[in-house]
């Protein structure tokens, strides 16, 4: 007994040394936690050893001067990043010292208001960062005339030595070229995000207000990082419900998370909330039982949320109520709730995005048409936000006529960051060179370099408001957008919002390196990628000017032959014009005459064949199959080439990425290439369709060498995406 009892222990211990053994194996082979894309751009990963040492010279102690739930943000926002780029955590000092980093305001902190530092220009926002000799100490200091200038300097601090670069002999002046840097949620009250391609809406109206996700923490974190200082966070085809103290509760505890971070919330309001709420019998904004409903629910507002931003209204745009419905105008509505906020400081953002069943006119005239008249008579807390197309997000579109023709109005840009119309999450597409496109396109508003950034940084002009806003691609996946490279939109959109002059490349470059790595050898390839990306979405989905040819409804997969839809202008045959004879829409003389909305300079040479370019030829002409352009090439050709060279555009993407194996940890490059891989197979889907479809039009054979589509015209017509996500009806 006594043997059997020993032995056993010994069995015992030796099965429990063998289990040791094996867990310890086990937690060495795995990498120490596996990256699903969760910390964005904000990985802190540890720079490499030599830069590790000179970074850490300068980055000894951290020196907060200030209470402000803002500066403890920025302190603790540095330590944490100090403590994953320099592998050490870096203590909170109450003294000067050598390599201290000293934050604060002259308000806040002693030291920085004895320094004297040259803090005018710099707004509320703006941050300097510089290299000085305090005491015969070596001191870095982030300073701004506010705490929240403060946030953003640490957040430049921690790219640069993100993105490698040097801190010492530092003197950088910033400050956000553009006031209220938005991203505007289209997020239902039930969570469906409407055009989201990344999960639920990432608030949970359900668990608020008792509990308090740490997810929306990180969500203000990563905002703040890019500058982001508005949300609105629900959808514009709105609900009214949102207005009512259930939801304002809710909207209060988001509030208070997202203030040290610099951040305001907004709502999207409904137009006859009086009716739907109030139980008033209009919602005319000249009725004074309806003024006196919307002050006290504006007073109500700023009860639970005293820094509310204000309201985003989309009215009398595809069926959402509107001031034209008591025979007003967008003004009329606009000011009327803009004077309910304006004690408070409350703007009301309203959208051009406005077309009208009654009207029959080109959707590219419409929204020109109705609001162009109104200049000169929105308040000065109205900021009127315009598409950067005239038609709506399109891969590629002009820009819209009335960036430039309104001087006496605050006009705000609107960009779209999910992919609606450019391959949902999955394709790998980088908005950025399309958004730089935009916004150095020329106006010629106040002659030559009237740009669209500068109406929009308020530059041209010198309106009393400026705005750039995103409609956002998060949701509650863990990787917040959808997809990997779709992060670097949302990343790109507060790079442009706050300085719109940037460069697509400069950012795509700090997003890659903040992401995925400093090594060139990632760097290069994942730029490269990004910079063509946008291009092959446009070639495959929509070349040479072509624009709206998706699906119905879900907008995913190409429908280019839908023509039975109940508006002319949610055809997509109504958009190409395509018939046996050519393509393209007439916008000229001879057509809707679109043109004429354009400032002269601009409207001759999107008139004129010869200066129109292949961008956007068939976008503003239509054409002859057989026109020739600067290529050689007929249009038929032309058409073939660009959308079979959109889909080898992709298969160099999969040939670079598959080149990063092993550079790349094992969970996000696995991510990226099966999506590369949808990507491919959609691509190839969208050219053989929309191929198919045009020679049932031209029938013209295809050019030597182009292959034909896998399928017939039928095959394709009856693909049916009814369950795509996104829709706007669920
Ligand atoms: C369209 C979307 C639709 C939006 C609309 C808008 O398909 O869901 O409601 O834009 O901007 O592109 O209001």
């Amino acid at each position: 007994m006594a043997d059997g009892a020993e032995e056993g222990m010994i069995m015992q211990a030796a099965t429990g040394l063998r289990l040791l053994l094996g867990l310890a194996f086990l937690l060495l082979a795995r990498p120490a936690f596996a990256e699903d894309g969760y910390d964005l751009w904000l990985r802190y990963q540890p720079v490499e050893a030599p830069a590790q040492a000179r970074y850490r010279a300068s980055a000894a102690t951290i020196l907060a001067q200030g209470t402000s739930p803002t500066v403890a943000a920025a302190a603790g926002e540095l330590q944490r990043g100090l403590a994953g780029l320099l592998g050490r955590q870096v203590p909170f000092g109450r003294q000067v010292a050598d390599g201290a980093i000293l934050l604060g305001t002259p308000a806040s902190s002693p030291l920085i208001r004895g320094l004297n530092l040259p803090l005018q220009g710099l707004g509320r926002e703006g941050f300097l960062i510089r290299s000085v000799a305090l005491g015969g100490c070596r001191v870095t200091l982030i300073a701004g005339n506010e705490d929240v200038g403060v946030l953003y300097g640490v957040f430049r601090l921690l790219r640069l030595i993100q993105t490698q670069q040097p801190i010492v002999g530092l003197d950088l002046r910033d400050a956000p070229h553009v006031q209220l840097r938005m991203l505007d949620h289209w997020d239902n009250l039930d969570r469906h995000v409407v055009r989201g391609y990344a999960g639920l809406s990432l608030w949970d109206w359900q668990t608020l207000p008792r509990f308090r996700d740490p997810r929306y923490t990180d969500y203000a974190r990563a905002d703040a990082s890019i500058g982001i200082n508005g949300i609105v966070l629900n959808n514009v085809n709105s609900n009214a419900d949102v207005l009512t103290p259930h939801f304002l509760e809710r909207v209060k505890a988001l509030a208070d998370i997202f203030r040290p971070w610099g951040i305001r919330v907004y709502l999207s309001a409904r137009f006859n909330a009086p009716m739907a709420l109030g139980a008033l019998p209009t919602a005319d904004p000249l009725d004074p039982r309806v003024q006196t409903w919307w002050r006290a629910k504006a007073d109500e507002i700023y009860r639970y949320v005293p820094d509310f931003g204000g309201f985003l209204v989309k009215a009398n745009s595809e069926g959402t109520p509107g001031p034209q419905d008591f025979h007003r105008t967008h003004a009329d509505g606009a000011n009327m709730m803009a004077e309910a906020l304006a004690q408070h400081g409350g703007v009301v953002i309203w959208r051009a995005f406005v077309y009208s069943a009654a009207n029959n006119e080109d959707r590219f005239r419409q929204a020109y048409s109705e609001f162009h008249p109104l200049e000169g008579q929105f308040r000065d807390n109205v900021i009127v936000q315009v598409k950067n197309g005239p038609i709506d997000f399109q891969p590629r579109e002009p820009f819209s006529p009335l960036f430039g023709a309104m001087p006496r109005t605050n006009i705000g840009m609107e960009f779209q960051v999910t992919k609606e119309y450019l391959g949902f999450n999955t394709h790998l597409a980088y908005l950025g060179t399309m958004w730089e496109e935009a916004l150095r396109a020329d106006t010629y508003a106040r002659g030559q370099g009237s740009t669209v950034a500068r109406v929009v940084d308020g530059s041209l002009f010198h309106g009393p408001r400026s705005l750039l806003a995103g409609v956002a691609n998060t949701g509650n996946d863990r990787n917040w957008s959808g997809s990997q490279f779709d992060q670097a939109n949302w990343y790109a959109l507060g790079r442009f919002a706050w300085d719109p002059n940037v460069s697509a490349r400069a950012v795509a470059e700090d997003w890659a390196r903040m992401t995925w790595g400093n090594d060139p050898a990632i760097v290069q390839p994942i730029v490269g990628m990004m910079m063509g990306s946008r291009q092959a979405v446009v070639d495959y989905m929509t070349p040479l000017g072509l624009h709206h040819l998706m699906a119905t409804g879900h907008h995913y997969g190409p429908g280019p032959w839908i023509d039975n839809l109940e508006r002319r202008d949610w055809n997509p045959a109504y958009f190409h014009g395509g018939n046996r004879e050519g393509i393209g829409f007439d916008r000229t003389a001879s057509g809707s005459n679109a043109i004429e909305q354009y400032a002269p300079e601009v409207a001759r040479r999107f008139g004129n064949l010869a200066t129109v370019g292949d961008d956007y030829l068939l976008f503003f002409h239509h054409v002859p199959w057989t026109y020739r352009l600067d290529t050689g090439r007929t249009v038929w050709d032309e058409l073939v080439v660009r959308y079979s060279r959109g889909v080898d555009e992709v298969r160099a993407m999969r040939r670079t990425w598959a080149g990063l194996a092993g550079r790349i940890d094992p969970q996000r490059y696995a991510e990226v290439a099966g999506f590369l891989a949808i990507q491919e197979d959609e691509a190839q889907w969208w050219r053989d369709a929309c191929i198919a479809y045009f020679q049932s039009l031209s029938r013209l054979p295809l050019p030597a060498g182009y292959a034909p589509p896998a399928h017939d015209l039928a095959w394709y017509q009856a693909i049916d995406n009814r369950y795509a996500p996104g829709r706007d009806q669920p």
